[in-house]
């Protein structure tokens, strides 16, 4: 069976424990905050959530796991089954990943644990956030789904990575970063009623 490792507070083990039950795969959840000591390191080598275990053999990096989930367990296809199709899912993936979610994570400090975020990096921030927000929706298509007319890894990224940046952007300037954008918020209610995501929403809160 495979374990899943870490905790239910964070958006990607979120992700991946939503991924395993939309595949319809046993797992079993092995609670272990990130940290830098060597055992976590052996699971995921930058000492962070989730990692997941296969028959001994760990692996980390959402997108590694997600990845390797769909090769393991092809139905139901959360990728298209054009190469080019499915790479533009990955690209629209990345993006939320790194030009939205990663972008707004360094606002996390002051928001989760009270330290306070520099005024340049806010400004900075801000500025990137507005360029990741372009080029995702140059690449989101919403018809009803993130890449079209298939539920795809996309529409769980965009549910996940704004999650954490939506809190992050209201919590630091007050403004609500979808506002504006139809098709993802219309993508987030979608998600929402999933109910693979349901059942991780409900086992967070549950903790
Ligand atoms: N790129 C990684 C990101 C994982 C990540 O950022 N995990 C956070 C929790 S949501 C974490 O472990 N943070 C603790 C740390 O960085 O020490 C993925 O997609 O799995």
């Amino acid at each position: 069976m495979i374990k899943l490792y870490g905790l239910r507070m964070s958006n990607y083990y979120s992700l991946t424990k939503a991924l395993l039950i939309e595949k319809g795969l046993d797992f079993e959840e092995v609670k272990r905050p990130p940290s830098q000591e060597e055992d976590f390191l052996m699971r995921s080598p930058m000492g962070k959530m989730p990692a997941i275990e296969v028959n001994g053999v760990y692996l980390s990096e959402s997108i590694a796991i997600a990845s390797y989930l769909e090769r393991l367990q092809p139905q139901p296809a959360l990728l298209p089954g054009d190469a080019m199709q499915a790479a533009k899912v990955m690209e629209l993936v990345c993006r939320l990943k790194l030009n939205v979610e990663l972008v707004a994570r360094r606002l996390l400090p002051e928001v989760l644990f009270k330290q306070p975020v520099s005024e340049e990096t806010k400004v900075a921030v801000k500025a990137d956030l507005a360029k990741g927000m372009m080029a995702v929706d140059r690449l989101f298509v919403g018809a009803p789904y993130a890449a079209g007319e298939q539920l795809t890894l996309a529409d769980f990224y965009t549910f996940y990575c704004f999650g954490l940046a939506t809190g992050m952007v209201n919590a630091i300037y007050g403004e609500d970063l979808l506002d504006g954008y139809a098709n993802i918020q219309n993508v987030l209610a979608i998600m929402a009623e999933q109910p693979s995501v349901q059942r991780v929403e409900t086992e967070k809160s549950a903790k």
